[in-house]
């Protein structure tokens, strides 16, 4: 069996073993201005984003977003593991507008994107195909710990014992910050329903306009089948060693309600319970398609 890294904690929060090696660096991370941050809990519709905003940036050329995987164009904060640049010394190489991928909660994002008030888009998913999309990915990217079997997982899942942390916490957090802050909130969700709609959300939040022509070719080059077929946004150029997709794909169904497919009916329950005494205290809610 292979020997995978264990989750270890820094600021309160539980992170893959690699990446808290170079936690120091991206506590203290220099933001700027136009930076752009697309902010997600685990699995919740960032490479989706990603693609989005870089093509947004880039006019849709699709020759301009074919010059790197989607991980180099949108660098991950925290991103570090061996053999490879780290997130913070990619960001730090790049001259001109910079995306930024995170999966940190709110209150431990580095203060600097505070201060230079950066524009920050969240998106959330609900957390029953979260947790399918996580166990998956847990599985195929060996970076993190082994999950387990399902039951287990959804268990830690349940617990926040899973990098990042707790759904509820990530999702409620960032939702509670959105009014004071420079914040676009979206739903995994809500994209799927109407991805015009949600596109039109995230150009008017940049400062931009587009034609319909023009959502509509966005649309198109997003959609789940020109991501998974596209070698810059489908992550199958990241190396074995980091995810494996003979275990499963990075874009592996790209729809709500999956969980349907790997919940039992007392799992269900239990997640319903669970959702209920998380969402207790907030105005916050999910649609599971059920
Ligand atoms: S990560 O590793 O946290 O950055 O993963 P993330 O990109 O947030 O989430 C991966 C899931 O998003 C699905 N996906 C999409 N769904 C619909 N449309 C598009 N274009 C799209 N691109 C990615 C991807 O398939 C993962 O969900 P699951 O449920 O596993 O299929």
């Amino acid at each position: 069996m292979s020997s995978r890294p264990p989750i270890k904690y820094v600021s309160g929060m539980p992170i893959l073993g690699p990446f808290a090696e170079n936690w120091e660096n991206v506590k203290t991370f220099e933001a700027r201005e136009d930076d752009l941050v697309i902010a997600t809990y685990p699995k919740s519709g960032t490479t989706w984003m990603s693609e989005l905003v870089d093509l947004i940036i880039h006019g849709l050329d699709t020759e301009k977003t074919k010059r790197d995987a989607i991980f180099q164009r949108v660098a991950f904060l925290e991103y570090a593991v061996p053999n490879m640049l780290t997130g913070t010394e990619i960001l730090n190489r790049i001259e001109s507008e910079r995306v930024i991928k995170t999966h940190l909660p709110v209150e431990v994002l580095p203060k600097h994107f505070w201060e230079k008030n950066c524009k920050i888009i969240y998106v959330a998913r609900n957390g029953k195909d979260v947790a399918v999309s996580y166990y998956h990915f847990y599985r195929m990217a060996i970076v993190h710990p082994e999950p387990g079997t399902w039951e287990e997982f959804l268990n830690s899942f349940m617990e926040g014992k899973v990098a990042f942390g707790s759904w509820s916490a990530h999702v409620k957090g960032w939702w509670n910050a959105r009014k004071q802050k420079n914040i676009l909130y979206l739903f995994y969700e809500d994209m799927l329903e109407d991805p015009k709609r949600e596109i039109q959300k995230v150009v008017t939040f940049m400062g931009k306009k587009l034609s319909e022509d023009e959502l509509e070719k966005l649309h198109q080059l997003t959609s789940f089948q020109a991501m998974k077929n596209n070698p810059m946004a489908n992550y199958s150029t990241i190396p074995k060693s980091v995810m494996d997709h003979s275990i499963s794909p990075f874009m592996r169904k790209g729809i709500c309600g999956d969980w349907k497919n790997q919940f039992t009916v007392s799992q269900n329950e239990q997640f319903n319970e669970y959702y209920r005494r998380e969402m207790a205290d907030t105005d916050l809610s999910f649609r599971f398609q059920d």
